[in-house]
C-alpha cells in the first residue's frame, strides 16, 4: 500500500505553502491561524538518481518521470489542519487534526523556526517563540489524545488478552489499526519500553503513557522542517533543534513555491533541491520579480544550500518509511516492459521487500503465479524469497502473466 506523509504541526507555520510548492496545487494561504480546514491531499515527487545513467540507457518513465539523469517518483502527501494546545480536546481544528492525522504513515512537522507565532499560531516579534515548542506541542497532543483513546476500554482488553494467555498486541491492534498501528509497532513498542506484554493489567498509568508515546514514534516516526528559515533568528533556532535531537531540516516553502512558480511560467530554470537557479533571459522579469528572486538566493539558496523541500521530502520517504526504489521491466536484457519501453517504472518499496512480495505490489496475480526473478545487472535468478535492494532492476518471471 502507498505510504502516505502528513504535514502536521501549529497552526500557521507553513504547512500549505510547503504542500502547495511540493504539489503545485493551489491551495489556501494565509498569514493567520486555521486557514487550512479540511486536509488537502495530493501528490509530490521523490528525487532518487535514475539506473538509466548506470546501464546507459534512454528510458520511457510511465508511472514516474526522469529528468538529467535524477528519477521524480510520486508520493502522497496530506497537508493537515493546524493545531494548538488542547487539540487532543477538541480546541481550535483538533478532531479535524486527528481524523487526518491518523492516515499518515509518517509526519513531517513544520515550525516556525523564525519564532514569529505564538501558541495559538498568532503572528508576534520574529524570535517570541520557541520552536522548540511547536513540536513537542504537536507530540504532547497527540499523545494526551491516543492516551485517552487507549485508556476508554484499557481494562477490558488487558483483561481479555491476559484471560486467552495472549501477548496484548493482538487485542489492542484492533482497536489502534484505524490509526495506522499495527502489532509490530505494539510489540515493538512493548520491548522497547521493558513492559510485560502478558500482563497489561498491571502497567501503571506512567508506563502506559510512555507506552502511548513509544507507540506513536515507532509508528508515526518524525521529521522536523524549520520552516521560515530566511527570517529572524532562524539560524540559532536551528541549531536548538538539533540540539534538542530532533532530524531537522531547515526550510523556506515560500521561497520552494516562489521557484516552482518561476519555473512553471517559464522565467527560470530551476529543479527543486538545486543550490541555485538560472535566469535565461532576465529582460523577462519585472524589477521586483528580480528583487525577489535576488532575495531568495542570497537569504535562503546562498544560506541555507537549497529551500530545503526536496531534502525533508526524500528524507521522510528513504529515513523515516525506509522504502527504497525498485524497477520492474518484463525483459531483463533490453530492460523494457512488453510494450518496448525502456525503465518504465520506479516503485518505492518498504526495504527488506522480497521478489515475491515485489510481484504482488505489481499485481495480485502475478505475486501468486510467480515462479522467480531475474536480477538485470547480474542476469541472476533469485528465488521468492530474496530481499531486494535499492535501485534493483527486477524482471518477475510468472506461470501464467494476463498482463
Ligand atoms: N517568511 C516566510 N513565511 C512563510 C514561509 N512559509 C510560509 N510562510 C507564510 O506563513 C503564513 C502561513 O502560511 P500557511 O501555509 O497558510 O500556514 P499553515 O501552517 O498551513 O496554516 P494553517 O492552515 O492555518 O494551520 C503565510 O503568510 C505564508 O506566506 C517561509 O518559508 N518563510
Ligand atoms: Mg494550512
Amino acid at each position: 500500500m502507498a505510504r502516505i506523509v502528513g504535514l502536521v504541526g501549529k497552526a500557521n507555520v507553513g504547512k500549505s505553502t510547503f504542500f502547495a510548492a511540493a504539489t503545485m496545487k493551489a491551495v489556501d494561504i494565509a498569514g493567520f491561524p486555521f486557514t487550512t480546514i479540511e486536509a488537502n491531499k495530493g501528490v509530490g515527487y521523490l528525487r532518487s538518481p535514475c539506473v538509466c545513467t548506470e546501464f546507459g540507457v534512454k528510458d520511457d518513465p510511465v508511472n514516474s518521470a526522469c529528468v538529467d539523469g535524477v528519477r521524480l517518483v510520486p508520493v502522497d502527501l496530506i497537508d493537515c489542519p493546524g493545531i494548538i494546545r488542547g487539540a487532543h480536546q477538541g480546541k481550535g481544528l483538533g478532531n479535524q487534526f486527528l481524523d487526518e492525522v491518523r492516515r499518515a504513515d509518517a509526519l513531517i512537522v513544520v515550525v516556525d523556526a523564525a519564532g514569529a507565532t505564538d501558541d495559538n499560531g498568532q503572528p508576534v516579534p520574529p524570535g517570541s517563540h520557541d520552536p522548540v515548542e511547536d513540536v513537542r506541542m504537536l507530540e504532547e497532543e497527540f499523545d494526551l489524545w491516543l492516551t485517552g483513546l487507549i485508556r476508554k476500554d484499557w481494562e477490558k482488553i488487558a483483561r481479555t488478552a491476559q484471560a486467552a494467555r495472549e501477548e496484548i498486541g493482538r487485542h489492542l491492534e484492533e482497536k489502534l489499526t484505524g490509526l495506522g498501528m499495527n502489532r509490530f509497532h505494539i510489540a515493538e513498542t512493548v520491548e522497547k519500553r521493558g513492559l510485560n506484554p502478558h500482563a497489561a493489567l498491571s502497567w501503571s498509568p506512567d508506563e502506559i503513557i510512555g507506552f502511548v508515546s513509544e507507540l506513536r514514534k515507532a509508528s508515526k516516526p518524525l521529521i522536523v522542517a524549520a520552516n521560515k528559515a530566511d527570517k529572524g533568528p532562524a539560524d540559532e533556532n536551528v541549531r536548538i533543534l538539533k540540539e534538542t535531537g530532533y532530524q531537522v531540516v531547515p526550510t523556506c516553502a515560500e521561497a520552494e513555491l516562489s521557484l516552482r512558480r518561476a519555473t512553471a511560467a517559464g522565467l527560470i530554470h530551476y529543479t527543486p533541491g538545486d543550490s541555485d537557479f538560472e535566469i535565461p533571459e532576465p529582460e523577462k522579469l519585472s524589477g521586483g520579480q528580480t528583487k525577489a528572486l535576488e532575495l531568495i538566493r542570497e537569504r535562503v539558496l546562498g544560506n541555507w544550500g537549497s529551500t530545503g523541500i526536496q531534502e525533508v521530502i526524500n528524507s521522510a520517504f528513504f529515513q523515516l518509511l525506509n522504502t527504497v526504489p525498485v524497477y520492474p521491466v518484463e525483459d531483463a536484457e533490453k530492460l523494457t516492459d512488453h510494450q518496448g519501453r525502456v525503465l518504465p517504472d520506479c516503485y518505492l518499496v518498504p526495504r527488506g521487500t522480497t521478489a515475491k512480495q515485489f510481484a504482488s505490489i505489481i499485481h495480485t496475480e502475478l505475486g501468486e503465479s510467480f515462479i522467480f526473478a531475474i536480477d538485470a545487472r547480474t542476469k541472476k535468478r533469485l528465488g521468492e524469497g530474496h530481499a531486494l535492494n535499492k535501485d534493483d532492476v527486477i524482471q518477475i518471471v510468472a506461470a501464467k502473466s494476463r498482463r
